[in-house]
């Protein structure tokens, strides 16, 4: 197996982004100029580091924030470096409704107030077949969802994306019925994995990698893990997803990283890297490679049939 957690915690406390910056550095034998340069110049971010981490070297910055997938910024990999950075991100709200004994429209502030951020190094995988590994800012969407009390006949989790295509240009086409929409069952959103990001690499999170808040889930396709989220529903009925929306025969609501299931159009038995000179090829690793942690999850149902 390519992929193990850390089982222990690696730095002391609070780790700031000048000590992730050099810790990080001197692992991978970098010199200064090339990280430092394609990275964000200081640490903002206080951090304490979590045991689900990756030990897999994260991708650069520049991976990270120039190929990316948000169409509410145009289609192209490129679009959403080019265009996101017109995108107003604060003030920003988030919308808490449906079966939760707390809705209201929260300031993100307070949603987040008094949590400790951790730092997440998540594989991350998209349905395209490229695979990054990424150092997020973030806290687990249970903490979120204890705050403001799921009900107890709530099965899901649904989320909604912004729509505001005087900003956002992609909007101004209907390559997806907006807002984009995603939705998890809910053990898969209370599970400990599945984190909000708020931040990057010890910074605020991008425009381009859906700042303010975005959902990151690191056993699905990348597509699950919805950006700039304003609203989060409690709801009994499965919810509706884009992309299952536009295409169901091939892009189902479960969508977890499977080797064995290929996508109509294509394999997903194995994934091209980004980064690098080489662009390398390797297995695809079932649940992403978070198996260990989230099978029991889908103990008795077909994974063929619930893609
Ligand atoms: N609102 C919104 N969220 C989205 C998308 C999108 O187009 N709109 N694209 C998804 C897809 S297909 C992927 S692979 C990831 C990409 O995240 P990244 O650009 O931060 O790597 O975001 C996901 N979340
Ligand atoms: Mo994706």
């Amino acid at each position: 197996m390519a992929y193990r957690f850390k089982s222990d915690l690696k730095w002391s406390d609070v780790t700031p982004k000048a000590d992730f910056l050099n810790r990080r550095q001197i692992m991978a034998g970098i010199g200064a100029a090339g990280l430092i340069a394609a990275s964000p110049a200081r640490a903002k971010i206080a951090t304490v580091p979590s045991k689900y981490s990756s030990t897999e070297e994260p991708n650069s910055f520049k991976d990270i924030t120039k190929y990316n997938n948000f169409y509410e910024f145009g289609t192209g990999k490129g679009d959403p470096a080019k265009y996101a950075d017109r995108l107003t991100v604060d003030p920003w709200s988030v919308k808490i409704d449906g079966m939760v004994d707390k809705p209201g429209t929260y300031d993100l502030a307070d949603l987040t107030s008094g949590v400790q951020m951790e730092e997440r190094i998540y594989r991350f995988r998209c349905v395209e077949a490229w695979a990054m590994v990424i150092p997020w800012v973030g806290f687990e969407l249970s903490t979120l969802l204890n705050r403001v009390g799921v009900q107890s006949g709530a099965k899901y989790i649904a989320f909604e994306t912004l729509e505001r295509p005087s900003e956002m240009i992609g909007q101004n086409s209907r390559t997806i019925p907006w807002p984009y929409r995603e939705g998890l069952r809910m053990d898969e959103a209370m599970h400990p994995l599945t984190i909000l990001a708020t931040g990057l690499y010890g910074d605020d999170l991008p425009k381009q990698n859906g700042a303010p808040i975005r959902l990151v889930v690191p056993w699905k396709y990348g597509f699950k893990s919805i950006k700039s989220i304003v609203r989060i529903t409690a709801t009994d009925k499965q919810p509706e997803t884009s992309w299952n929306m536009i295409n169901p025969r091939e892009y189902g609501f479960y969508s977890n990283v499977n080797p064995t299931v290929d996508h109509p159009r294509w394999s997903q038995a194995s994934e091209r890297k980004i980064g690098g000179l080489v662009a390398k090829r390797q297995d695809t690793l079932m649940f992403n490679g978070y198996e260990e942690d989230v099978a029991s999850m889908y103990k008795g149902m077909d994974l063929k049939e619930h893609y």
